[in-house]
């Protein structure tokens, strides 16, 4: 248990970006099912900063008419690429409570910004059943938490829709996990670039220890940061009731756990999300619970507190 972080809670109570209400009520979830307890039971130090507000922005519209509450997605996108940069100071841990998944559009932004300016190469790992690779003129739902990616690297098509990019992450960066759920478009695009997706018949044949090796292996070769976004609805339903976008056959229990333990030897991870409980989804708080003792595992929980074995 040789906890050291200063982790800071930074919560984030979008909830426009998803297709129903809900994950307004995420931050005090996860506050509840006691996260800051794990973490500091685990000797980290935690400061919970409590809860942003979207930056208030002039009205907006885009020409695709499906696109739901583009202005405040956009404020949120301001307020907290700036509040992921300044948590991000002084070498300190940012955990962002959501809150939809639309907020990684702010997020990520804001640490990759901060891994610039500390000279790091940064990683992401998206651990997601969904690509979240929409543009604005592609999505159909128009629910905006379908398009982070595609906005956090820079795609075009967010100029004046959303703020101005300052630093994007590098498409052969990132590495997406637990994918079973890619609309026509998304997959269009995914084939032309160099993002890495790791769908659910990739975890069956290899496992995801061998998979997330890989991962690790070109994050250590970089010397690179790893920032980790974890929708809820990577987990199976059966396990993480608690989304709007439930889709069947997602990570176990066990898988999840695994990852979180193998990052957490890996001691690159600088930031996390925890993105898409929907509390009012929830049966008695076991999916908030489950989040939460995943976090642990990623920032130290073990069965044996000893180093793990490669086997
Ligand atoms: C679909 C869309 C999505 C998360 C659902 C789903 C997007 N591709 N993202 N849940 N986190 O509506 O664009
Ligand atoms: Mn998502
Ligand atoms: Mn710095
Ligand atoms: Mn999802």
């Amino acid at each position: 248990m040789t906890g050291s972080r200063s982790c800071v809670l930074v919560g984030a109570p979008v909830q426009i970006g998803a297709g129903q209400p809900g994950c307004l009520m995420g931050p005090d979830a996860f506050r509840t099912a006691g996260l800051g307890r794990a973490l500091e039971s685990l000797g980290h130090g935690v400061e919970d900063l409590g809860n942003c507000a979207p930056a208030p922005l002039p009205e907006r519209s885009h020409p695709n008419k499906a696109i739901k509450n583009l202005t405040e997605t956009a404020g949120w996108v301001q307020s907290l690429t700036e509040a992921a940069y300044a948590a991000k100071q002084g070498g300190r841990t940012p955990i962002f409570l959501g809150g939809d998944h639309a907020l990684a559009a702010g997020t990520l932004p804001g640490i990759a910004k901060a891994a610039k300016e500390d000279g790091r190469e940064l990683f992401v790992l998206w651990l997601d059943a969904h690509s979240d690779y929409h543009d604005l003129d592609s999505t159909e739902s128009g629910n905006l938490h379908g398009v982070p990616v595609a906005y956090f690297t820079g795609r075009k098509g967010f100029d004046g829709y959303f703020p101005e990019l300052d630093v994007p992450v590098k498409p052969e960066n990132i590495t997406m996990m637990g994918i079973r759920s890619v609309d026509p478009a998304e997959h269009r695009e995914l084939l032309n670039q160099p993002i890495e997706v790791v769908d659910m018949r990739a975890i069956d044949e290899k496992g995801v220890s061998a998979l997330l090796a890989d991962f690790l292996k070109r994050v250590e070769d970089a010397d690179g940061v790893i920032h980790v976004s974890l929708d809820v609805d990577f987990l199976d339903p059966e396990i993480a009731p608690a989304v709007g976008t439930t889709v069947p056959g997602g990570a176990t229990f066990r898988e999840a756990h695994l990852i979180m333990e193998k990052l957490c030897d890996s001691g690159r991870v600088g930031s996390l999300d925890l993105v898409e409980l929907n509390p009012f989804l929830d049966e008695r708080g076991k999916t908030a619970r489950l989040m939460v003792d995943l976090t642990a595992s990623l920032f130290g929980r073990k069965v044996m507190d000893r180093p793990t074995r490669s086997y």
